[in-house]
């Protein structure tokens, strides 16, 4: 999934593709460089972020997914807004990826329960301006238990409005009310998140935890250098292939793609060459 973030403030790419022009053909450079979905946000969820009136939001993202989408490109949305969501579809989104669950618009799973599109259900305590309070996680089991019990409720209440568990998808919420232990926690636990039987996607790209990881004292590295710690997990994760996870969440697509071509062709039987090397 290939992020195009229609943001002034997103923390990596905020202000990069903010007119619609620049945005469809980055979101179509994301196609070419090999993303199935290209998934389009209006809001910027980076911690302390104040929220976008909805117009703002639906002028964002509107014009962009129609054309991605009028373009044939499998578009997602990245909204928690009812509102934005209905539209979105409506501009021809097939996918709504709700970082809050479901919990910050009650009327969001009602209207995804309502069309066919895919809902990705995140793990989510607060909104960015007060998310960093609640990263905490002292039950037993710690945040991956915390993480899996919660999403199980957020599971319980999407069913129950109707949407089936066939077009939902789960992700852990990496870096929203998490400090960066809580973030190392789930990767290596996503084999208890994928024990709730769904499929999860991975959203690491760039995160603060891994510019904390190459950070010496106060400082992080900045968001554009952690693009070889964000491919090294990419590929960490397909290597564990087995741990449920439908797809990763990236700003850089070719790289991703380029360290999932090494391993498909070490996979190949010794001795057999490729169309390309015949
Ligand atoms: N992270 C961000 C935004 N949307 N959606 C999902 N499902 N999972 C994530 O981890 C996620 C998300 C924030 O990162 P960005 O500013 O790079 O988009």
């Amino acid at each position: 999934m290939g992020i195009l973030n229609v943001t002034p403030d997103s923390f990596s790419d905020g202000g990069l593709w903010s007119d619609p022009e620049t945005a469809v053909a980055h979101g179509l450079q994301l196609v070419e460089d090999g993303a199935d979905i290209i998934d389009v946000g209006g809001e910027s969820t980076r911690p302390g972020a104040t929220r976008p009136l909805v117009a703002d939001e639906l002028g964002r993202v509107l014009p962009v997914i129609e054309a991605l989408a009028a373009d044939g490109t499998l578009v997602c949305v990245d909204t928690m807004r009812a509102e934005v969501a209905e539209q979105a579809l409506v501009a021809g989104a097939r996918l709504v990826n709700d970082v809050s669950g479901g919990l910050a618009d009650p009327r969001m799973l009602e209207v995804v329960a309502d069309s066919d599109a895919t809902y990705v259900a995140m793990h989510w305590r607060a909104h960015a301006a007060r998310m960093r309070e609640f990263a905490t996680y002292d039950g037993p089991g710690g945040v991956v238990t915390a993480v899996r019990d919660e999403l199980a409720g957020r599971v319980e209440a999407i069913t129950a409005a109707g949407l089936g568990p066939d077009r939902l998808v789960l992700d852990p919420g990496l870096g929203f009310a998490k400090r960066p232990e809580h973030d190392w926690a789930l990767l290596r636990g996503l084999d208890v998140l994928s024990g709730l039987g769904l499929p999860l996607l991975v959203g690491a790209s760039r995160k603060s935890f891994l510019g904390r990881l190459h950070g010496t004292g106060d400082r992080l590295r900045p968001a554009e250098e952690r693009e070889a710690a964000t491919t090294a997990l990419t590929t960490w994760l397909a290597l564990r292939g087995g741990a449920g996870v439908w797809g990763v969440r990236v700003h850089d697509v070719r790289a991703s793609r380029d360290a999932l071509a090494v391993l498909s062709r070490l996979e190949r039987p010794a001795g057999q060459a490729t169309e390309e090397e015949a």
